[in-house]
């Protein structure tokens, strides 16, 4: 593995998720293989776990951390080619991530969609050119369209909570009050349909996640028969992706709450946080037993650690 971006830079799953297990049980028996190399983490959008959970990963396997705030603290980053600068923007992609490069040995970049113009967002244009000019391994913290290391630690948390070989997992959509990207629904879709589980989508009409990401999963309107059965039920808000960036729905009895568990196989529920409560999830939810939101928050670290051990041995 060089870079991180998607499932498909994945050789083999299941090899990964031994390995993060492995660095769960034994978090620090890696200690040495990062010695001297350093993450560079580049945040240009907020983060609480990502952050936190990926600096700590790296400690753990003895690397150096650098991170940059560059919505707050860096120059405002032009990324079109063959562009006159004479706007608001300071800086090339060209050049920052090319210097990034040179201080780095691996960088994470968070970058969030601006939900204005769909293929400027799904072309993965900022990814590709980070990793064209920085010339070092990249792992994707969120980008517009994915956000691989919160699917990786959520696949984690199934695999270490489920009592049987191939439970139903239904990815819902919940109400919130801000447009939010579809990289979280993207990315997990795109990990339970490479994962062997009965995959359900249910969001209202106008929802539908790119095909390229939902791909084989079975699509159900009616939330209600989408939860019948369910042994986990993972909760999250997106915009349009049809109608590109538009909240089409606040409709409140999308939110999931105990009456709607009892439609489930009594479901773990699982968010990736942050939450709003009272609008995605009740606190009923969160604050109950089959909250699976804490520990699910908790793999983030072995799935980070995973992920830079497999760079650091093959790319070092
Ligand atoms: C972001 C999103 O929905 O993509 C980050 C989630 C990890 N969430 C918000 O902006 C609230
Ligand atoms: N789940 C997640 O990525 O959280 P942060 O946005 O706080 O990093």
């Amino acid at each position: 593995m060089r870079n991180f971006i998607s499932v498909n830079d994945v050789n083999n799953i299941s090899e990964l998720i031994q390995k993060a297990f492995e660095h769960k049980k034994s978090p620090y028996s890696n200690k040495s293989l990062g010695t001297n190399k350093t993450l560079g983490l580049i945040f240009l959008n907020p983060s609480l776990r990502t952050r936190l959970s990926t600096q700590k990963a790296a400690q753990n396997l003895g690397m150096n951390v650098i991170v940059m705030n560059m919505d707050k603290d860096g120059w405002a980053l032009e990324t079109q080619d063959g562009i006159v600068m004479n706007q608001n923007t300071v800086e090339h992609i060209k050049e920052a991530a090319a210097v990034m490069g040179q201080y780095c040995d691996i960088i994470g970049v968070r970058s969030f969609p601006k939900l204005i113009d769909k293929e400027e967002d799904y072309s993965g244009d900022f990814f590709k050119k980070f990793v064209k000019y920085s010339n070092v391994p990249i792992v994707s913290l969120e980008s517009s369209t994915l956000h691989p290391l919160q699917s990786f630690a959520d696949v984690l948390t199934i695999e270490e909570t489920k009592t049987k070989p191939r439970p139903k997992v239904v990815l819902t959509w919940a109400p919130h009050i801000k447009a939010l990207p579809q990289a979280v629904p993207n990315s997990f879709a795109q990990w339970m349909n490479a994962y062997d589980v009965e995959f359900v989508i249910t969001h209202p009409k106008g929802y539908e996640l790119s095909k390229e990401f939902s791909g084989k999963a079975s699509i159900e309107y009616n939330q209600d028969a989408a939860l019948n059965g369910a042994d986990y039920v993972y909760v999250k808000n997106w915009s349009s992706f049809e109608d590109y960036g538009k909240v089409l729905s606040m409709d409140s009895h999308w939110m999931m709450t105990n009456e709607k568990l009892k439609l489930t196989n009594n479901a773990k529920v699982m968010h990736c946080l942050p939450v709003r409560r009272g609008i995605e999830l009740a606190d009923e939810i969160l604050d109950g037993p089959n909250s699976l939101v804490i520990p699910e928050a908790a793999n983030r670290v072995w799935a980070a650690q995973a992920v830079l051990s497999e760079i650091l041995k093959n790319n070092f």
